[in-house]
């Protein structure tokens, strides 16, 4: 069925390894991980042999910056995301062959090797060169270390590596106006040594590759970004990094050094490989050098020039190893409109999604698939997933899945009957069931899962509509023997669902197997067999009692995630305020001079012909004072009379609107923007009492 005339002996299957920076949410799922896993599920059940890897990615910036942030090592951050990562793609059935991690030995050594290979074929350009130095931090800075201006399209905040708004990959010395990240301070030149992968002696060999042997077959979005790249001219590309967490660099000269993350992540694809075949008892090799291996990597649009041009390109200076048949890149997927974020915490978090959702990782992977940024970005709305749901999986699936296992039960005590001939109608709808294998594997093996998600829920179209159709409930009063045959077909059509929905609902495919009674048949029902096997379910097997495969969400559990976002929101919005500088440093000295004291305000009126001022009498406990203070947009005058507040009352005496004022009130703004008193209005506290 593949697109080759030859088949693949055997797939190794990679999905981007995601950065132990944080918890995984539904755009990795969406772009990633749902979309390889279906794609794995699917040549297994047609009997392939398949390699499916990943592991967290525990290397790189991004991990020191968050071990920063949270004063805690690199190891603990790795460690406890590596463990909620993993977990979150158990929990959602993806069926990684192994998940490793880049920072286990086998990935140290492999990735060690892999670059001693290379040096030692002198393929490297070892080069001194100024980089980016933070004088402040004692750093060199690259990567996410350091922000500026993205020199093609003017974000500014565009990292040292790779431009999030354009997509560029970038030298962080091509950074218009940079800026660490660690200090804020503007970053200075330094020397350092580091080698360099020279990109430019690779473009003919992508030039062949990509733009003449691809043209066709990979995604237009991929295609083009590799086409730019390449039109533009490739420079060379420092692989190591001046950095104190990573994979040491292996060679004379590289002390203090680290591998460069996007060196090191790739070959963990190879790492996770290893350790698979060692488990296993089997030879990673294959999965990696032989030509009728066909492999294929599944990552996000930002990852795609690391995947097409400097891995393949590494991959191809090494010599012994195959190259990728496909890569096809998601875009993103947005939430409710905006751009997901895991500093904004504008996400809708895996493990979050369980405890609110809990056994109904089908629905979301189902939802995540219909709306796949396939071909471009697209948004998440919880109002889509709630129709999704209840539209199409209670509605149409389940609904057809209940209304099958029922009657089953109800006219035959669950056992298969013994179909009678079949009428025009039966024959059209067991042809057309037949078609499906081809149809939806037609659909994965182009990289169209949304298209072959659709299709599926077409196949249970079919179901609801013969039996809507055929009325056998109807049909039971005049004639027995009729509805037996269309029992016999219903339960046909329910077994082809059984198994091919299995890549896109395998929760569901698996109650549902259990419900058909599976375990007893004579055969396991594959792909194949769905296509060619006339009776998928022959009479007389036994199924079970029916049990509910997807309940109706209601608007309130929708609207309690929306609320959740708009908290999200909110907060956001607080933390994002302009805070004012510090001031310059005063002396102890200074501040003794303020001489502040608890005041009762006891009287208050409105300052004629000015909106913003009140005039008080305030007693301070050495006098009674006049204070003209601009918070009349805020307070009534009856509303603060016999409040305490605090003063400070050694202030020069100053004229507004002609009358004087002798001191100040404090006060600050809530996060309304209304004026609130710093307030000693506590029992017990009297006016004149120091402030200190
Ligand atoms: N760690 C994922 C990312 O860019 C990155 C993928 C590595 S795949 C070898 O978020
Ligand atoms: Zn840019």
């Amino acid at each position: 069925m593949s697109q080759n005339l030859q088949k693949p002996a055997r797939y190794t299957i990679t999905a981007a390894l995601p950065y132990t920076n944080g918890p995984i949410h539904i755009g990795h799922l969406a772009g990633v991980y749902v979309p390889a896993d279906i794609y794995a599920r699917y040549l297994r059940l047609n009997g392939n042999d398949v390699a499916f890897v990943c592991g967290s990615d525990e290397h790189g910036v991004a991990i020191s910056m968050k071990a920063k942030k949270e004063g805690v090592t690199p190891q603990n951050i790795i460690d406890k995301y590596h463990g909620i990562i993993k977990q979150s793609f158990e929990d959602f059935g993806i069926t990684f062959n192994n998940y490793s991690r880049t920072s286990a030995e086998v990935h140290h050594k492999t990735a060690s090797d892999f670059f001693v290979k290379l040096y030692e074929q002198g393929d490297f350009i070892e080069e001194t060169t100024e980089q980016l130095y933070d004088q402040e931090a004692q750093q060199f800075l690259a990567d996410r270390f350091v922000i500026g201006t993205c020199p093609k399209c003017g974000f500014e905040e565009a990292y040292g590596d790779q431009c999030e708004n354009c997509g560029s990959t970038l030298n962080a010395t091509d950074l218009i106006n940079p800026k660490s990240t660690i200090s804020g301070a503007v970053p200075s030149l330094k020397e350092t040594k580091h080698w360099f992968l020279p990109l430019d002696r690779y473009e003919d060999f992508l030039k062949k590759w990509i733009l003449e042997g691809h043209k066709n077959d990979w995604k237009p979005n991929v295609y083009g970004q590799c086409k730019s790249w390449i039109d533009d001219g490739l420079k060379p590309r420092a692989v190591t990094r001046d950095l104190d967490w990573g994979i040491p660099v292996p060679v004379e000269g590289g002390e203090g050094k680290v591998l460069y993350v996007w060196f090191d992540a790739p070959i963990g694809y190879i790492s996770s490989t290893k350790e698979w075949a060692a488990r296993e008892g089997k030879d990673w090799e294959p999965y990696w050098k032989a030509k009728d291996t066909k492999m294929v990597h599944f990552i996000g649009k930002d990852n795609i020039v690391f995947h097409c041009i400097i891995f393949p390109s590494m991959l191809k200076a090494h010599g012994d190893f195959i190259l990728p048949e496909n890569v096809p890149a998601n875009e993103f997927l947005n939430l409710e409109g905006n751009k997901l974020s895991t500093s904004k915490n504008w996400a809708v978090w895996l493990h979050e999604y369980l405890e609110d959702f809990p056994n109904m990782q089908d629905v979301l992977r189902y939802t995540l698939t219909a709306t796949a940024p396939e071909t471009k970005d697209n948004d998440f709305t919880w109002k889509d997933f709630q129709a999704r749901n209840n539209n199409e999986l209670v509605a149409i699936y389940g609904n057809f899945i209940n209304r099958v296992v029922v009657l089953t039960n109800k006219y035959y005590n669950g056992i298969v009957p013994t179909p009678g001939a079949f009428s025009e109608v039966d024959r059209e709808t067991l042809a057309e069931l037949k078609k499906y294998p081809e149809i939806i594997a037609n659909s994965i093996e182009r990289y169209r899962f949304r298209e072959a998600g659709q299709e599926v829920m077409n196949l249970s179209r079919l179901g609801n509509k013969y039996l809507a159709d055929e009325e056998p409930w109807k049909v039971i009063k005049q004639d027995e023997e009729r509805v037996k045959t269309i029992m016999f077909v219903a339960l046909q059509i329910a077994s082809a669902l059984a198994v091919l929905s299995e890549p896109f609902l395998p929760f569901t495919s698996a109650k549902l197997k259990t419900i058909l009674g599976f375990e007893t048949l004579d055969n396991t029902l594959s792909w194949e067999t769905v296509a060619h096997k006339e009776d998928l379910i022959p009479a007389g097997h036994q199924i079970r009692a029916a049990e509910l495969l997807f309940s109706k969400i209601e608007d309130e559990t929708i609207q309690a995630q929306l609320d959740k976002l708009e908290a999200t929101k909110k907060a956001n919005e607080t933390m994002n305020k302009e805070v004012s500088p510090q001031k310059d440093t005063i002396t102890f000295d200074d501040f003794s001079k303020l001489d502040m004291r608890v005041g009762t305000i006891i009287e208050a009126e409105k300052m004629p012909k000015a909106k913003k001022l009140l005039v008080l009498k305030v007693n301070t406990g050495l006098d009674v004072r006049t204070i003209v203070s601009g918070i009349a947009e805020s307070f009534s005058p009856e509303d603060i009379i016999g409040k305490k507040v605090t003063v400070l009352v050694n202030l020069a005496p100053r004229a507004l609107r002609g009358v004087d004022s002798e001191g100040m009130i404090l006060m600050t703004e809530n996060a309304d923007g209304k004026l609130v008193f710093v307030n000693p209005d506590e029992d017990g506290v009297e006016s004149g009492e120091t402030i200190n």
